[in-house]
């Protein structure tokens, strides 16, 4: 710690160099980051709410009721049944912990079937929780292999999960499929971490999305981020539960505090500021608010597509998402040469490809940009 305290200025200029040297969304050249620039509300509402803390949730009933009204417009999203219950996390990181928590929780047992695209929050949690994880192998169109899935099932499984959007591709997992063939007492948890606030819009813009939510019984949970797609601050996830009953099963009691209404979480304090600026970014945005964004999206990554193509470029799969991955000659070199040049573009390993995310802070205009600069740098291997 610094002895003394400095002046207000000095502390402001360091600051402001440590801003000066990260990279902006606005600056149009962060293809890479599945995270954009909340809305001016969001980040708005987000300044107003700094004190607020749902880990003593009896403290603040104002945000208590907001995160109520986060995560019942989530569920309709998502189709969730009268009973669905939840809560607003970190990220699609606790989301899932806890959604895993919950289903060895339910069921006392400790295998967890999920696929080699999901996000590696799945390992951390098979981690902590000491679950056993099983890896299952993808199919051509990159989504789980169901019967590999089949083969796995005995009677120590607590959970499956299938990914709705995965963090490489974009690529949906058929979860009614995995729904279909699982025994009653096996939890299916669907992450839809960047899906979530994608593949409702996809469908309202008319494309062929398949059912991937809460509307499919055998879904368990569902984790969705609002930080992600979802337009609002960072840290900002989702995670809903199809009966609440099931929230209670990670329930520790910490009678000094005004518990009120306080979700059983694996954060103690939160950040709840982030709650506010969730609703911000979904009262104003409204579905028709999300469908336009995602529509923009979708245009700028066709566009990329186009750009690749024109420049003899295969995708990996047919974009589903705003996600497009490109097989190019050594991944790895070109990221680093664009680095180098200013870009920030990331690389899928399964398969090796060149990883573009088209998120709202992606204009036209910086895809023009990027792929002149690719074609110089394939140009250049
Ligand atoms: N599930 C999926 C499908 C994800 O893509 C991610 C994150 C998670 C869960 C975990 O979410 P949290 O990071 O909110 O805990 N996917 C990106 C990743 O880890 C997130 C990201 C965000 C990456 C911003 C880069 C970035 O600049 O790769």
């Amino acid at each position: 710690m610094w002895a003394k305290g400095e002046n207000r200025d000095t502390v402001m200029l360091e600051l402001e160099a440590a801003l000066d040297r990260d990279h902006h969304f606005s600056d149009g050249h962060v293809i890479s980051s599945m995270c954009t620039k909340p809305l001016d509300i969001a980040a708005e509402a987000h300044g107003m709410f700094l004190e607020s803390n749902l880990g003593n949730a009896g403290l603040y009933p104002g945000t208590l009721d907001l995160e109520k009204q986060v995560i019942d417009a989530i569920s309709q999203l998502l189709n969730g049944p009268a009973d669905t219950a939840g809560g607003v996390v970190s990220g699609g990181t606790e989301a899932n912990i806890t959604a895993l928590w919950i289903a060895r929780n339910i069921t006392g047992k400790k295998k967890v079937i999920f696929p080699r695209s999901a996000h590696f929050s799945f390992h951390k949690a098979c981690d902590i929780l000491a679950m056993e994880s099983v890896m299952v192998s993808l199919t051509d169109d990159f989504t789980m292999d169901l019967d590999e899935v089949a083969r796995h099932l005995d009677g120590d499984v607590a959970a499956v999960v299938g990914i709705a959007g995965t963090t490489e591709l974009g690529a949906v997992d058929d979860i009614r499929g995995i729904s279909e063939m699982l025994p009653e007492n096996v939890f299916l948890h669907v992450d839809a971490a960047f899906g979530g606030f994608v593949l409702p819009f996809l469908r309202e813009l008319g494309h062929d999305v398949p059912d991937f939510d809460l509307s499919i019984f055998g879904v368990s949970s569902i984790a969705a981020d609002p930080h992600k797609m979802g337009m609002s601050t960072v840290p900002s996830g989702a995670l809903l539960v199809r009966n609440r009953e099931w929230i209670r099963t990670i329930h520790k009691d910490a009678p000094y505090l005004d518990m009120i209404g306080q979700l059983s979480a694996l954060s103690g304090t939160r950040c709840s500021a982030a709650v506010a600026a969730s609703y911000a970014a979904m009262r104003s945005l409204g579905r028709d608010g999300y469908t336009r964004i995602v529509e923009d999206c979708m245009k700028v990554t066709r566009h990329a597509l186009a750009s690749a193509e024109r420049l003899g470029l295969e995708p990996v799969i047919e974009p589903i998402m705003n996600i497009l991955c490109l097989r190019v000659p050594d991944p790895k070199k070109v990221q680093k040469m664009l680095d180098q040049r200013g870009w920030k573009v990331s690389v899928a390993q399964n398969p090796s490809s060149l990883r573009l995310v088209m998120m709202p802070h992606v204009t036209m205009g910086s895809i023009d940009d990027l792929f002149a600069e690719l074609e110089i740098v394939l140009g250049e291997l």
